[in-house]
């Protein structure tokens, strides 16, 4: 008896292990992915975080949403660049991880007086 109740303790831990690494999620359009989800705030005048670690060949989509002002992301070193955003809107975009590096972030959207304090770094580690 002792065993069984064990051997039902491990499987439940082993599932709820697969659950957290394989169970879809659901991004803001209502789409699913196994993606690792980033969520980054756009607001008068900072990025949240700015300061992005990933792993190589992680698969990594981050979830925008601008909570204050228009503003939008470029990426150039990863080839994303959004167009503008306005508060309430989000918008999803996978990165590629495939080449080690730190690559800088900005503002692409003219916003004001903190425009160009808008900035940070997703650094692509081993
Ligand atoms: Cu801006």
């Amino acid at each position: 008896m002792k065993l069984r109740l064990f051997t039902l303790a491990a499987a439940t831990l082993l599932m709820t292990a697969c659950s957290i690494t394989n169970s879809p999620q659901k991004l803001a359009d209502g789409t699913e992915t196994t993606n690792r989800i980033i969520k980054v705030s756009l607001s008068n005048w900072k990025f949240s975080p700015n300061d992005i670690q990933v792993k190589k060949g992680e698969k990594v989509t981050l979830e925008l949403k601008d909570v204050e002002g228009t503003h939008g992301i470029a990426i150039p070193g990863l080839g994303v660049s959004t167009g503008k955003m306005e508060p309430g809107q989000t918008l999803d975009i996978e990165i590629p991880t495939d080449t080690i590096g730190k690559y800088k972030f900005f503002c692409n959207v003219p916003c004001g007086e903190g425009h160009a304090d808008m900035k940070g770094a997703i650094t692509v580690t081993e």
